[in-house]
Protein backbone atom coordinates (compact mmCIF):
# COMPACT_ATOMS: atom_id res chain seq x y z
CA UNK A 1 0.00 0.00 0.00
CA UNK A 2 1.27 3.25 -0.66
CA UNK A 3 -0.21 6.65 0.32
CA UNK A 4 0.74 10.17 -1.41
CA UNK A 5 -0.13 13.40 0.23
CA UNK A 6 -0.82 15.62 -2.88
CA UNK A 7 -2.62 18.75 -0.72
CA UNK A 8 -2.77 20.51 2.49
CA UNK A 9 -5.24 23.64 2.94
CA UNK A 10 -3.31 26.34 4.73
CA UNK A 11 -6.33 27.12 7.43
CA UNK A 12 -6.96 23.88 8.81
CA UNK A 13 -4.71 20.36 8.81
CA UNK A 14 -6.28 18.91 6.35
CA UNK A 15 -5.27 16.97 3.55
CA UNK A 16 -5.65 15.72 0.39
CA UNK A 17 -4.47 12.34 -0.48
CA UNK A 18 -4.27 9.02 -2.84
CA UNK A 19 -3.41 5.89 -1.24
CA UNK A 20 -2.91 2.67 -3.42
CA UNK A 21 -4.26 -0.75 -2.97
CA UNK A 22 -3.81 -3.96 -4.68
CA UNK A 23 -7.49 -3.28 -5.93
CA UNK A 24 -6.80 0.29 -7.14
CA UNK A 25 -6.83 3.94 -5.86
CA UNK A 26 -8.85 5.65 -3.43
CA UNK A 27 -8.26 9.58 -3.55
CA UNK A 28 -8.96 10.85 0.12
CA UNK A 29 -10.67 12.56 1.93
CA UNK A 30 -12.74 9.27 1.68
CA UNK A 31 -15.99 7.99 2.97
CA UNK A 32 -16.07 3.91 2.58
CA UNK A 33 -19.71 2.42 2.75
CA UNK A 34 -20.76 -0.39 5.02
CA UNK A 35 -21.71 -3.69 3.83
CA UNK A 36 -21.09 -5.73 6.83
CA UNK A 37 -21.88 -8.89 5.64
CA UNK A 38 -20.21 -8.10 2.51
CA UNK A 39 -23.35 -6.74 1.05
CA UNK A 40 -24.01 -3.23 0.86
CA UNK A 41 -28.03 -3.00 2.23
CA UNK A 42 -30.25 -2.90 -0.72
CA UNK A 43 -27.56 -1.84 -3.77
CA UNK A 44 -25.95 -3.67 -6.56
CA UNK A 45 -22.78 -3.55 -7.46
CA UNK A 46 -23.37 -1.85 -10.52
CA UNK A 47 -25.22 0.74 -7.93
CA UNK A 48 -22.28 1.29 -6.13
CA UNK A 49 -19.64 1.32 -8.75
CA UNK A 50 -21.70 3.86 -11.04
CA UNK A 51 -24.27 5.72 -9.10
CA UNK A 52 -22.60 5.96 -5.71
CA UNK A 53 -19.13 5.92 -7.24
CA UNK A 54 -17.77 4.07 -3.86
CA UNK A 55 -14.03 3.70 -3.72
CA UNK A 56 -13.92 1.42 -1.31
CA UNK A 57 -16.26 -0.63 0.79
CA UNK A 58 -16.19 -1.93 4.44
CA UNK A 59 -17.23 -5.36 5.62
CA UNK A 60 -17.48 -7.23 9.25
CA UNK A 61 -15.28 -9.87 10.26
CA UNK A 62 -17.73 -10.87 12.87
CA UNK A 63 -20.16 -11.20 11.14
CA UNK A 64 -18.87 -12.76 7.59
CA UNK A 65 -16.87 -15.11 10.34
CA UNK A 66 -20.61 -16.36 11.35
CA UNK A 67 -22.17 -16.22 8.05
CA UNK A 68 -21.44 -17.88 5.60
CA UNK A 69 -18.46 -18.78 7.62
CA UNK A 70 -14.65 -18.91 6.11
CA UNK A 71 -15.15 -22.33 4.40
CA UNK A 72 -17.36 -20.63 1.91
CA UNK A 73 -15.22 -17.61 1.94
CA UNK A 74 -12.21 -19.28 0.89
CA UNK A 75 -13.87 -21.83 -1.66
CA UNK A 76 -14.96 -18.53 -3.09
CA UNK A 77 -11.41 -17.15 -3.05
CA UNK A 78 -11.78 -14.46 -1.02
CA UNK A 79 -14.34 -11.93 -0.41
CA UNK A 80 -13.50 -9.52 -3.70
CA UNK A 81 -14.69 -12.83 -5.78
CA UNK A 82 -18.08 -13.90 -3.62
CA UNK A 83 -19.44 -10.77 -3.75
CA UNK A 84 -17.94 -9.41 -7.31
CA UNK A 85 -16.71 -6.23 -5.82
CA UNK A 86 -13.22 -5.56 -7.43
CA UNK A 87 -12.29 -2.28 -5.74
CA UNK A 88 -10.32 -2.25 -2.65
CA UNK A 89 -12.14 -3.54 0.61
CA UNK A 90 -11.50 -2.71 4.09
CA UNK A 91 -12.28 -5.31 7.08
CA UNK A 92 -13.07 -4.47 10.42
CA UNK A 93 -11.80 -6.68 13.33
CA UNK A 94 -15.01 -7.46 15.34
CA UNK A 95 -12.86 -6.20 17.91
CA UNK A 96 -16.61 -3.42 17.86
CA UNK A 97 -18.92 -5.51 16.92
CA UNK A 98 -17.92 -8.32 19.49
CA UNK A 99 -18.83 -6.05 22.28
CA UNK A 100 -21.94 -4.26 20.67
CA UNK A 101 -23.90 -7.37 19.25
CA UNK A 102 -22.65 -10.60 20.69
CA UNK A 103 -24.18 -12.10 23.76
CA UNK A 104 -22.43 -13.16 27.33
CA UNK A 105 -18.82 -12.19 26.24
CA UNK A 106 -16.21 -12.56 28.59
CA UNK A 107 -13.13 -10.19 27.81
CA UNK A 108 -9.26 -12.36 28.90
CA UNK A 109 -6.02 -11.76 27.88
CA UNK A 110 -6.45 -14.32 25.50
CA UNK A 111 -9.38 -12.90 23.75
CA UNK A 112 -13.18 -12.58 23.81
CA UNK A 113 -15.33 -15.48 24.43
CA UNK A 114 -18.78 -14.63 23.06
CA UNK A 115 -22.17 -15.89 21.80
CA UNK A 116 -22.81 -15.97 18.33
CA UNK A 117 -26.05 -13.11 17.93
CA UNK A 118 -27.62 -15.47 15.31
CA UNK A 119 -27.67 -18.70 16.32
CA UNK A 120 -26.24 -18.88 20.48
CA UNK A 121 -23.17 -20.41 19.53
CA UNK A 122 -19.87 -20.08 21.31
CA UNK A 123 -16.66 -18.59 19.98
CA UNK A 124 -13.50 -17.23 20.68
CA UNK A 125 -11.89 -14.23 18.86
CA UNK A 126 -8.18 -13.51 19.80
CA UNK A 127 -5.74 -11.55 17.99
CA UNK A 128 -4.57 -14.48 16.09
CA UNK A 129 -7.83 -15.91 14.79
CA UNK A 130 -9.17 -12.59 13.88
CA UNK A 131 -5.95 -12.02 11.86
CA UNK A 132 -6.23 -15.43 9.90
CA UNK A 133 -10.46 -14.66 9.38
CA UNK A 134 -9.06 -11.64 7.75
CA UNK A 135 -6.59 -13.45 5.60
CA UNK A 136 -9.36 -15.70 4.51
CA UNK A 137 -11.60 -12.85 3.86
CA UNK A 138 -8.84 -11.32 1.84
CA UNK A 139 -9.47 -7.58 2.71
CA UNK A 140 -7.19 -4.72 1.29
CA UNK A 141 -7.01 -2.80 4.61
CA UNK A 142 -7.44 -5.11 7.60
CA UNK A 143 -7.84 -3.81 11.32
CA UNK A 144 -6.47 -4.55 14.42
CA UNK A 145 -8.34 -7.12 16.99
CA UNK A 146 -9.10 -4.13 19.85
CA UNK A 147 -11.40 -3.40 22.91
CA UNK A 148 -13.93 -0.14 22.19
CA UNK A 149 -14.59 0.40 25.84
CA UNK A 150 -18.67 1.93 26.21
CA UNK A 151 -18.89 5.25 26.99
CA UNK A 152 -18.55 6.69 29.67
CA UNK A 153 -16.10 4.73 31.28
CA UNK A 154 -13.70 4.78 34.76
CA UNK A 155 -10.40 6.38 33.97
CA UNK A 156 -9.04 2.70 35.16
CA UNK A 157 -11.43 0.63 33.22
CA UNK A 158 -10.08 3.21 29.82
CA UNK A 159 -6.54 2.89 30.69
CA UNK A 160 -6.28 -1.58 30.99
CA UNK A 161 -8.57 -1.84 28.12
CA UNK A 162 -6.30 0.21 26.28
CA UNK A 163 -3.28 -1.24 27.45
CA UNK A 164 -4.92 -4.38 26.45
CA UNK A 165 -5.57 -2.92 23.09
CA UNK A 166 -1.50 -2.82 23.15
CA UNK A 167 -0.47 -6.05 23.74
CA UNK A 168 -3.22 -7.12 21.36
CA UNK A 169 -1.71 -5.07 18.27
CA UNK A 170 1.80 -6.50 19.16
CA UNK A 171 0.26 -10.34 18.89
CA UNK A 172 -1.83 -9.24 15.53
CA UNK A 173 1.37 -7.85 14.20
CA UNK A 174 3.39 -10.78 14.89
CA UNK A 175 0.72 -13.04 13.73
CA UNK A 176 0.21 -11.34 10.31
CA UNK A 177 4.46 -11.69 9.63
CA UNK A 178 4.09 -15.39 10.45
CA UNK A 179 1.43 -15.42 7.48
CA UNK A 180 1.03 -14.80 3.67
CA UNK A 181 -1.93 -13.32 2.04
CA UNK A 182 -4.67 -16.14 0.97
CA UNK A 183 -4.86 -14.73 -2.66
CA UNK A 184 -1.43 -12.40 -3.95
CA UNK A 185 -2.54 -9.16 -3.19
CA UNK A 186 -1.57 -7.43 -0.40
CA UNK A 187 -3.15 -6.72 3.48
CA UNK A 188 -2.40 -3.74 5.36
CA UNK A 189 -3.10 -3.75 9.15
CA UNK A 190 -4.33 -0.25 10.29
CA UNK A 191 -3.83 -0.26 14.34
CA UNK A 192 -6.54 1.66 16.54
CA UNK A 193 -6.16 4.24 18.75
CA UNK A 194 -8.12 3.75 22.15
CA UNK A 195 -8.25 5.36 25.58
CA UNK A 196 -11.60 6.88 25.54
CA UNK A 197 -12.06 10.59 26.16
CA UNK A 198 -9.26 10.95 28.76
CA UNK A 199 -6.49 13.42 26.80
CA UNK A 200 -3.74 11.47 28.52
CA UNK A 201 -4.69 8.11 27.68
CA UNK A 202 -5.43 9.05 24.22
CA UNK A 203 -2.04 10.70 24.35
CA UNK A 204 -0.17 7.51 25.20
CA UNK A 205 -2.21 5.38 22.83
CA UNK A 206 -1.50 7.40 19.87
CA UNK A 207 1.96 7.61 20.75
CA UNK A 208 2.41 3.59 20.99
CA UNK A 209 0.43 3.29 18.13
CA UNK A 210 2.80 5.48 16.12
CA UNK A 211 5.44 3.96 17.42
CA UNK A 212 4.54 0.52 15.27
CA UNK A 213 5.10 2.30 12.01
CA UNK A 214 2.23 0.57 10.41
CA UNK A 215 0.93 1.64 6.55
CA UNK A 216 -2.16 3.19 8.00
CA UNK A 217 -3.35 4.23 11.51
CA UNK A 218 -7.17 4.76 13.31
CA UNK A 219 -8.93 6.17 15.71
CA UNK A 220 -11.75 3.77 17.37
CA UNK A 221 -13.70 4.48 20.43
CA UNK A 222 -15.12 7.78 19.69
CA UNK A 223 -18.76 8.37 18.68
CA UNK A 224 -19.56 5.93 21.15
CA UNK A 225 -22.15 8.52 22.90
CA UNK A 226 -19.64 11.61 24.05
CA UNK A 227 -20.84 14.82 23.05
CA UNK A 228 -19.62 16.10 19.69
CA UNK A 229 -16.65 18.54 21.33
CA UNK A 230 -15.01 15.62 23.36
CA UNK A 231 -14.64 13.61 19.81
CA UNK A 232 -13.15 16.55 18.14
CA UNK A 233 -11.46 17.35 20.88
CA UNK A 234 -9.67 13.61 21.09
CA UNK A 235 -9.67 13.40 17.69
CA UNK A 236 -7.40 16.92 17.32
CA UNK A 237 -4.92 15.47 19.91
CA UNK A 238 -4.55 12.30 18.40
CA UNK A 239 -4.27 13.55 14.72
CA UNK A 240 -0.89 15.73 16.25
CA UNK A 241 0.95 12.41 17.24
CA UNK A 242 0.05 10.36 14.25
CA UNK A 243 2.76 10.64 11.59
CA UNK A 244 1.90 12.91 8.71
CA UNK A 245 2.60 10.57 5.93
CA UNK A 246 0.26 8.11 7.02
CA UNK A 247 -3.41 7.46 6.18
CA UNK A 248 -5.74 8.32 9.53
CA UNK A 249 -9.13 6.51 9.68
CA UNK A 250 -11.60 7.72 11.99
CA UNK A 251 -13.90 4.72 12.59
CA UNK A 252 -17.70 5.16 13.06
CA UNK A 253 -18.35 8.73 11.94
CA UNK A 254 -20.71 10.33 11.64
CA UNK A 255 -22.96 12.91 10.08
CA UNK A 256 -22.34 15.28 6.87
CA UNK A 257 -20.93 17.72 9.12
CA UNK A 258 -18.94 15.24 11.86
CA UNK A 259 -17.12 14.47 8.55
CA UNK A 260 -15.94 18.15 7.49
CA UNK A 261 -15.04 18.98 11.11
CA UNK A 262 -12.81 15.87 11.37
CA UNK A 263 -11.34 16.15 8.00
CA UNK A 264 -10.34 19.89 8.81
CA UNK A 265 -8.60 18.00 12.36
CA UNK A 266 -6.48 15.66 9.70
CA UNK A 267 -8.53 12.49 9.51
CA UNK A 268 -8.53 10.87 5.68
CA UNK A 269 -11.13 8.10 5.92
CA UNK A 270 -14.58 7.89 7.36
CA UNK A 271 -17.18 4.95 7.47
CA UNK A 272 -20.72 5.07 9.30
CA UNK A 273 -24.36 3.33 9.04
CA UNK A 274 -25.98 6.57 8.92
CA UNK A 275 -25.95 6.91 5.20
CA UNK A 276 -27.58 3.59 4.81
CA UNK A 277 -29.47 2.94 7.71
CA UNK A 278 -30.86 6.02 8.73
CA UNK A 279 -31.90 6.19 5.00
CA UNK A 280 -33.60 3.01 4.97
CA UNK A 281 -35.77 5.08 7.75
CA UNK A 282 -36.12 7.91 5.45
CA UNK A 283 -33.98 10.28 6.40
CA UNK A 284 -32.53 12.01 3.88
CA UNK A 285 -28.72 13.76 3.32
CA UNK A 286 -28.90 17.09 1.23
CA UNK A 287 -26.60 20.19 0.07
CA UNK A 288 -29.42 21.98 1.91
CA UNK A 289 -29.98 20.13 5.21
CA UNK A 290 -31.84 16.99 6.31
CA UNK A 291 -35.14 15.73 5.28
CA UNK A 292 -37.64 13.12 6.27
CA UNK A 293 -39.25 12.34 3.46
CA UNK A 294 -42.25 10.01 5.31
CA UNK A 295 -42.90 14.00 6.26
CA UNK A 296 -46.84 14.68 4.99
CA UNK A 297 -45.03 17.72 3.58
CA UNK A 298 -43.66 16.22 0.38
CA UNK A 299 -46.58 14.70 -0.59
CA UNK A 300 -46.78 16.93 -3.80
CA UNK A 301 -43.33 18.20 -3.86
CA UNK A 302 -42.18 17.29 -7.38
CA UNK A 303 -39.00 18.49 -7.03
CA UNK A 304 -35.92 16.24 -7.08
CA UNK A 305 -34.72 14.95 -4.11
CA UNK A 306 -31.27 17.29 -3.85
CA UNK A 307 -31.30 19.42 -6.77
CA UNK A 308 -27.44 20.13 -6.89
CA UNK A 309 -26.96 16.31 -6.48
CA UNK A 310 -25.96 14.20 -9.56
CA UNK A 311 -27.27 11.21 -8.48
CA UNK A 312 -29.37 8.51 -10.41
CA UNK A 313 -32.14 9.13 -7.46
CA UNK A 314 -32.08 12.51 -7.88
CA UNK A 315 -31.56 12.97 -11.72
CA UNK A 316 -34.96 10.23 -11.67
CA UNK A 317 -37.59 10.62 -9.22
CA UNK A 318 -39.20 13.61 -7.30
CA UNK A 319 -39.31 13.90 -3.61
CA UNK A 320 -43.10 13.00 -3.64
CA UNK A 321 -42.54 9.98 -5.47
CA UNK A 322 -40.02 8.62 -2.77
CA UNK A 323 -42.30 9.58 -0.45
CA UNK A 324 -44.71 7.95 -2.04
CA UNK A 325 -42.11 4.54 -2.07
CA UNK A 326 -42.37 5.14 1.67
CA UNK A 327 -45.25 5.42 2.83
CA UNK A 328 -46.63 2.13 0.84
CA UNK A 329 -43.32 0.19 2.13
CA UNK A 330 -41.97 -0.50 -1.48
CA UNK A 331 -38.47 -2.02 -1.77
CA UNK A 332 -37.20 0.45 -4.12
CA UNK A 333 -37.69 3.36 -1.42
CA UNK A 334 -34.96 1.20 0.15
CA UNK A 335 -32.44 1.44 -2.69
CA UNK A 336 -33.40 4.91 -3.95
CA UNK A 337 -32.61 6.58 -0.82
CA UNK A 338 -29.19 4.65 0.42
CA UNK A 339 -28.24 5.20 -2.75
CA UNK A 340 -28.74 8.74 -2.83
CA UNK A 341 -27.33 9.09 1.01
CA UNK A 342 -24.17 7.60 -0.24
CA UNK A 343 -23.93 9.42 -2.96
CA UNK A 344 -23.95 12.62 -1.33
CA UNK A 345 -21.78 11.28 0.89
CA UNK A 346 -19.34 10.13 -1.68
CA UNK A 347 -19.88 14.06 -3.31
CA UNK A 348 -19.43 15.68 0.35
CA UNK A 349 -16.05 14.43 0.79
CA UNK A 350 -15.22 14.63 -3.39
CA UNK A 351 -15.67 18.12 -2.74
CA UNK A 352 -14.12 18.08 0.55
CA UNK A 353 -10.98 17.12 -1.18
CA UNK A 354 -11.64 19.82 -4.58
CA UNK A 355 -11.90 22.64 -1.61
CA UNK A 356 -8.14 21.14 0.25
CA UNK A 357 -6.94 21.18 -3.10
CA UNK A 358 -7.78 24.60 -4.13
CA UNK A 359 -6.67 25.91 -0.70
CA UNK A 360 -9.96 27.19 0.36
CA UNK A 361 -11.67 24.25 2.59
CA UNK A 362 -11.67 26.31 6.14
CA UNK A 363 -13.85 28.79 4.98
CA UNK A 364 -15.86 26.10 2.93
CA UNK A 365 -16.65 23.94 5.92
CA UNK A 366 -17.30 27.08 7.95
CA UNK A 367 -20.18 28.10 5.23
CA UNK A 368 -21.50 24.70 4.39
CA UNK A 369 -21.91 23.13 8.20
CA UNK A 370 -24.85 25.58 8.97
CA UNK A 371 -26.77 24.76 5.52
CA UNK A 372 -25.75 20.57 5.90
CA UNK A 373 -27.10 20.44 9.43
CA UNK A 374 -30.92 22.94 8.67
CA UNK A 375 -33.56 20.63 8.90
CA UNK A 376 -35.66 21.28 5.72
N1 LIG B 1 -13.05 -0.27 17.09
C1 LIG B 1 -13.32 -1.07 15.99
N2 LIG B 1 -14.31 -0.77 15.14
C2 LIG B 1 -15.06 0.32 15.37
C3 LIG B 1 -14.83 1.18 16.46
C4 LIG B 1 -13.77 0.86 17.38
O1 LIG B 1 -13.49 1.55 18.36
C5 LIG B 1 -15.81 2.19 16.38
C6 LIG B 1 -16.01 3.31 17.31
N3 LIG B 1 -16.69 4.40 16.75
C7 LIG B 1 -16.58 1.91 15.25
N4 LIG B 1 -16.12 0.80 14.66
N5 LIG B 1 -12.58 -2.14 15.77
Amino acid sequence: MNFELTGTDPASRARAGVLTTGHGVINTPIFMPVGTVGSVKALTQEQLRQDVQAQIILGNTYHLYLRPGLEVLSAAGGLHKFNGWERPILTDSGGYQVFSLAANRKIKEEGVVFQSHIDGSRHLFTPESVMDIQRTIGADIIMAFDECPPYPSTYAYARKSMELTHRWLDRCIQRLAETSPAYGHEQTLFPIVQGSTFKDLRTISATEIAARECAGNAIGGLSVGEPEQDMYEMCELVCDILPKDKPRYLMGVGTPWNILENIALGVDMFDCVMPTRNGRNGMLFTWNGVINIRNKKWATDFSPIDAQSSCFASRNYSRAYLRHLFVAGEYLSLTLASMHNLRFYLELVAEARQQILAGTFAAWKASMIPQLKTRL
